[in-house]
């Protein structure tokens, strides 16, 4: 079995807060052996490719720290104000610097330099997101023969959309360098194969191999899934029972219904807040009946657009629980923070609803995680977005547009009605999804197709890492 490098932003292996697909990537480089190489999130004064390599759990890391200018044009600046708010179709939130594009750039050639010379010739390469697009093209340049494949973790706009970027054609361009490429969804596959089709003049077969020029490119939709045996595992912990207790409790025998997200503009907290008032208004008998815990744990904070929403949605919430609360009761409990797994498992399973309304996801792993924390024998209902990924595989959940409050309304309606028969059966049509397409089937799948990819044909077969 060849070695597994997996490359991503960041790196974590080992250790108790490692999420679902941290704890799946560990555990296919513990099976084929390997490296997991990345940033280390930490800054130094002047890059020196320096690498710190540790051994944790089993599988070994290799991480470089990079310099304040890359952190601010590469990270904070084309990953997240760039790349992210384009994929998630916000282009009024996107900022085109040409800096930003120069420090990419920047960045991920410095991680090739690096990486370069760990890469056996046998290795499979796995690049991951949307940090690394130019990466595979950076190893071509250097002469790496070695099968790379490249997962996209968040959508791939529409072509049009696309369009609005400047280097949109370069970037691209530079994804025919790797030899397979994963989307979660068919339709995220769908959008990239239009840019492809329209702009590049590629042709894409049946079996989704990508013909442009010369260059020959397998793509698949390959959905991510969670280790639902360990989260079922971790809702039936001490701890997760004592959560489940402790939240029980404080709802004083109200229906709680739950988000749980990271404090992003597109995970559509703000639509949810005013679909959840809707609700309220329209079903005065549920008032005072229900509460929405949402947890919001912040994160790139130091983007102008995620100390916005933040402070959009705390005045939402504000204004909502002012207008609606009275002495024992306020209708949403909105908390900044993050908890540990086991508790967020006690959390899903307290909770008759779980309400997962982004309005753009590449997947969403919380929809999953919810369905498997519920009880068999009394689950609660799924309320899921139909724009996130994950909507392609669960169709059991109650879909809604989550940009319609009439919509999100109805649907809680419906879920806090719903007789224990049909949310059993709904529930375990979502379980048994959750369960095949788990997160060891989706490296699986992803490794096995890498694997069977050709070596790459036009490698530089003079280079030292082109020869097989
Ligand atoms: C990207 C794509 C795609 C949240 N709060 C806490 C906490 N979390 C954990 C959840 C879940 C993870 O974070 C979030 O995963 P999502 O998939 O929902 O969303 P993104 O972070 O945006 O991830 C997404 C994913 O990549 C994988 O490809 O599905 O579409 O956007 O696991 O449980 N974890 C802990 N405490 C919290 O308070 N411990």
């Amino acid at each position: 079995m060849s070695r597994l490098i997996v490359i991503s932003n960041r790196v974590s292996a080992g250790g108790g807060a490692q999420g679902g697909l941290a704890v799946a990537l560990s555990a296919a480089l513990r099976e084929h052996g390997g490296i997991w190489f990345g940033w280390s999130g930490k800054e130094t004064n002047e890059f020196t490719g320096h690498i710190n390599f540790e051994r944790v759990d089993g599988v070994t890391t290799a991480t470089v720290d990079l310099e304040e200018q890359d952190i601010e044009e590469y990270y904070d600046g084309y990953a997240n104000r760039t790349l992210w708010p384009l994929f998630h179709y916000r282009i009024d939130l996107a900022e085109y610097e040409r800096s930003f594009a120069d420090g990419y750039r920047r960045a991920n050639e410095r991680f090739a330099d690096t990486v370069l010379p760990l890469i056996e010739p046998d290795d499979l390469v796995w690049v991951q997101d949307y940090h690394m697009f130019p990466l595979g093209k950076e190893l071509r340049a250097r002469g790496l023969g070695n099968r790379i494949g490249f997962f996209l973790h968040i959508p791939w706009p529409p072509r049009r959309l696309l369009a609005t970027l400047p280097e949109a054609r370069t970037l691209t361009e530079g994804l025919l360098d790797y030899d397979l490429i994963g989307f979660h969804t068919d339709e995220w596959l769908q959008s990239f194969g239009d840019y492809v089709k329209h702009d590049l003049g590629g042709t894409i077969d049946d079996d989704g191999w990508l013909t442009v020029g010369e260059r020959r490119v397998r793509l698949i939709a390959c959905p991510a899934g969670i280790d639902a045996k360990e989260f079922a595992a971790l809702a039936a912990s001490e701890k997760a029972k004592e959560t489940y207790e402790r939240v029980r409790r404080s709802a004083v025998g109200r229906t709680l219904i739950v988000g749980v997200d990271r404090l992003d503009y597109s995970k559509g907290l703000e639509e949810r807040f005013l679909g959840y008032e809707r609700f309220l208004t329209e079903h005065p008998e549920e008032r005072k009946e229900v509460t929405l815990l949402q947890i919001a744990p912040p994160s790139r904070g130091t983007v102008d657009s995620y100390q916005r929403i933040r402070s959009a949605l705390e005045g939402l919430a504000g204004r909502i629980n002012g207008a609606h609360a009275g002495l024992d009761w306020v209708p949403i409990r909105y908390v900044n923070q993050g908890y540990t797994r086991d508790m967020l498992a006690g959390v899903y399973r307290a909770s008759k609803v779980g309400l997962v309304t982004p309005l753009r996801d590449g997947m969403n792993l919380v929809a999953k995680e919810y369905v498997a924390a519920q009880d068999p024998e009394d689950p609660g209902v799924l309320i899921l977005s139909r724009f996130a990924g994950a909507a392609e595989q669960m169709t059991e959940a109650l879909l809604v547009n989550p940009h319609s409050a009439e919509e999100i309304s109805d649907a809680l309606g419906r879920a806090i009605a719903m007789p224990r028969d049909e949310r059993i059966r709904r529930w375990r049509t979502l379980m048994q999804g959750v369960e095949e397409h788990d997160v060891m089937w989706w490296s699986k799948r992803f490794t096995d197709a890498l694997q069977a990819c050709d070596v790459h044909s036009t490698a530089h077969d003079e280079s030292p890492h082109g020869a097989h």
